[in-house]
């Protein structure tokens, strides 16, 4: 469903067998080489979520090659590979989209995003949401503030959400996780994860 311009939902785009693996795969990358922290922003706070990035790492609030020297894990062909599918079935043939890095957020205990933009990107290109696990209130509102007018909409594990065009500077957040709800079958304890791939526009 197109929830805004640009906006598009897709309930169930991933099989519970997928998830599960992609599930698994998160694990593995937030005990790599760079293992997943709770990034603190510059004025000294600290997310609640636990992030691990691949391909470039989200310093906030810009894009390095290393995380304290050590080089994040690659992002996968398979993913880069999912994100074009994603924006295909989102938006139609002829897309084209190439991700170069992805963060993995993982909402455990209670963890929850606040509004925000995402504008460390110097391409125009969308983002590609994909949720796992626990289901959450997710808070899609608008480009000139934090405030209303806004929407909650609900997401559920194995969703896709990409966001493009006017809705790509959207503000948006995660203001409440609902425990428990995830499909034992994808094999995640409680929480959620979310994965959101992304073209940075940067080279090296
Ligand atoms: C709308 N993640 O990583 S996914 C983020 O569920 C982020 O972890 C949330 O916001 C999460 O930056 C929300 C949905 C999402 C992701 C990126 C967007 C919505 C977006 C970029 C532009 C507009
Ligand atoms: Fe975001």
């Amino acid at each position: 469903a197109t929830v805004a311009p640009g906006a598009v939902h897709i309930p169930v785009w991933l099989t519970p067998e997928y998830q599960k693996s992609i599930v698994e795969e998160c694990d593995r990358w937030a005990s790599g080489p760079v293992p997943a922290r709770t990034p603190t922003l510059p004025g000294g706070r600290r997310m609640s979520v636990r992030q691990v990035c691949l391909g470039w790492h989200w310093a906030p609030y810009r894009y390095t090659r290393t995380a304290g020297g050590v080089p994040v894990l690659p992002l996968p062909r398979w993913l880069t590979e999912l994100g074009r599918a994603a924006v295909v079935d989102a938006f139609g043939v002829g897309t084209r989209f190439e991700a170069d890095a992805a963060l993995v957020n993982f909402y455990d205990g209670g963890a929850t995003m606040g509004m925000h933009q995402d504008k460390d990107e110097h391409t125009d290109a969308p983002v590609v949401s994909l949720s796992l696990g626990d289901a959450c209130r997710f808070r899609f509102g608008n480009t000139v503030d934090r405030g209303r007018p806004y929407r909650d909409i609900e997401l559920r594990s194995g969703d896709l959400f990409v966001f493009g065009g006017p809705s790509r500077l959207a503000y948006h957040g995660v203001p409440k996780v609902h425990p428990d709800t995830a499909d034992p079958a994808i094999g995640i304890r409680t929480g959620r994860i979310n994965i959101t791939l992304r073209s940075t526009g940067l080279s090296s």
